[in-house]
């Protein structure tokens, strides 16, 4: 209680290098996490210039996969080239963010995390240090029509912010050779930038984000690089101990860094190490992949595209079944880590039709499951015997079974002494032999994607 207290009042000191000095306690930094690690599902939007080109240049098509919110750096546009044919497509209409909330109210999401920035450098707020940004170019705040419409539906907010810009005339992208910049290697004459003056615009914008929105829960950081993160390209600590003085309870990601001790083992979206320091941030970023076995005591979040690009692409068709997006869900789950599925709208905000059935059909899956899933911690034993996963509340554990295995009687070596169908409340014959437990499923399972057994 008084190192709670104590705590939290080191967090608000305005002394930064003070804060810096007395690390938060682990009885605060566990209250700070809690309701993220119960949510165990948010959605992430990409949303920006780039949404309205969809995956064109010049009216042709760039690609059919891959992240094209990297259009800018795909055809190597300077951005004055960019910005005058994506900002004639993007036209956000009216009641758009009403749209995003509802669906991630409806597949469960407890937080939706979304762009402020991505690396074109396009705000979606309206900022006094640039004309960059939606208030001058749209006269919208779009981060605050966003911020509404969650907060509305009682969701958390999260802002992606990217650290890497395209836009800024001083962003010194020669500092490194692992960061994109859409001319480097491309431009004859660079001229001499001076990078603090970027850092000085970064620091302002986010202090714009984090001062003019009410709570911000989330933020999250993208990105660094071996070569260039940190303090030495960001004056991260700096960044950080600033929006902790504005918003005490905030999760930040930890991509402000690309070091070991930051839970990063190299460049890749696979770098990741189950290797944390909280100094460098509350989470681990694993991208479009779920760690094999978790990343043990590391808080982390899988974040992960429904097709494969996170900005809208119209040539993209490679959608996930909705039974793969369940399944990754348990299966994350059942590793301890939370679920970050993206939706790239287009240009108006609207969210492609495939996106919302997909984010539907696992709302559908949630309203029915979702106590195995909310506020559940990783499974004690790994990954079963039986073809699915395993999470765990307390006593309980819920079996989440993918396919029936032969004989129709599943075996696991967990305590208890009653199985209950989730799907319906009724109780499955379950007998003991020692430390195992068999349960007799029904002849056919009443969930294709994951039926969920209850073990009390
Ligand atoms: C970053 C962004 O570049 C991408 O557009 C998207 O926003 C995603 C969620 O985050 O993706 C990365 C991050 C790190 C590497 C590559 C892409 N990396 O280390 O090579």
């Amino acid at each position: 209680m008084k190192a709670t207290l104590l705590s939290a009042l080191l967090l608000l000191s305005p002394t930064l290098a003070f804060a810096r000095e007395n690390p938060e306690s682990t009885t605060h930094r566990d209250q700070r996490m809690s309701w993220w690690r119960e949510a165990r599902f948010g959605m992430f939007v990409h949303w920006g210039l780039y949404s309205g080109l969809g995956g064109d240049w010049n009216g042709k098509k760039v690609s059919d996969r891959g992240g094209l919110e990297w259009i800018q750096q795909m055809v190597g546009a300077d951005t004055y080239s960019y910005a005058s044919q994506a900002v004639p497509k993007f036209t956000p209409k009216p009641g758009f963010a009403a749209e995003w909330a509802s669906v991630a109210k409806q597949a469960g999401c407890k937080y939706v995390v979304f762009t402020t920035k991505h690396h074109e450098g396009f705000a979606l707020h309206d900022s006094s240090v640039t004309n960059y940004d939606a208030g001058d170019l749209l006269q919208r705040d779009l981060v605050r029509e966003i911020t509404d419409a969650l907060r509305k539906e009682g969701l958390r907010v999260g802002f992606y912010h990217s650290v890497i810009d395209w836009h800024h005339p001083q962003y010194d992208f020669t500092r490194s050779r692992q960061l994109p910049y859409p001319k480097h290697g491309r431009e004859i004459a660079v001229t001499p930038r001076d990078h603090r003056r970027y850092v000085d615009f970064l620091h302002h914008e986010v202090d714009e984000l984090v001062s003019n929105y009410g709570t911000v829960d989330v933020i999250w950081w993208d990105y660094s690089a071996q070569d260039f993160q940190g303090d030495q390209a960001w004056r991260a600590g700096e960044l950080m101990d600033k929006v902790r003085g504005k918003q005490p309870q905030v999760i930040m990601n930890n991509r402000l860094f690309r070091i070991p001790e930051a839970g990063f083992s190299g460049m890749g979206t696979n770098a990741v190490t189950a290797r944390m320091d909280p100094k460098y941030g509350d989470f681990v970023t694993p991208e479009q992949h779920i760690p094999d076995t978790g990343l043990g005591d590391a808080d982390w979040e899988t974040c992960m595209t429904m097709n494969t690009s996170w900005g809208f692409n119209r040539h993209d068709s490679k959608w996930k079944a909705s039974q793969t997006l369940i399944r990754n869900l348990i299966d994350i789950a059942s590793k301890g880590g939370n679920y970050l599925l993206n939706i790239g709208p287009t240009g108006d905000g609207s969210v492609p039709p495939e996106s919302v059935e997909r984010m539907a059909a696992i709302g559908n899956w949630m309203k029915t499951n979702g106590e195995s899933i909310y506020g559940t911690t990783a499974s004690p034993i790994g990954k079963p015997g039986f073809d699915g996963r395993i999470t765990r509340r307390g006593d309980s554990h819920y079996l989440h079974v993918f396919a029936r295995p032969d004989g129709g009687t599943l075996r696991v070596k967990l305590p208890g002494s009653k199985a209950t169908l989730i799907a319906d409340g009724s109780s499955l014959e379950l007998t003991r032999e020692g430390e195992e437990a068999l349960v007799r499923l029904p002849e056919t399972l009443p969930d294709a994607d994951a039926t969920v057994i209850r073990l009390d």
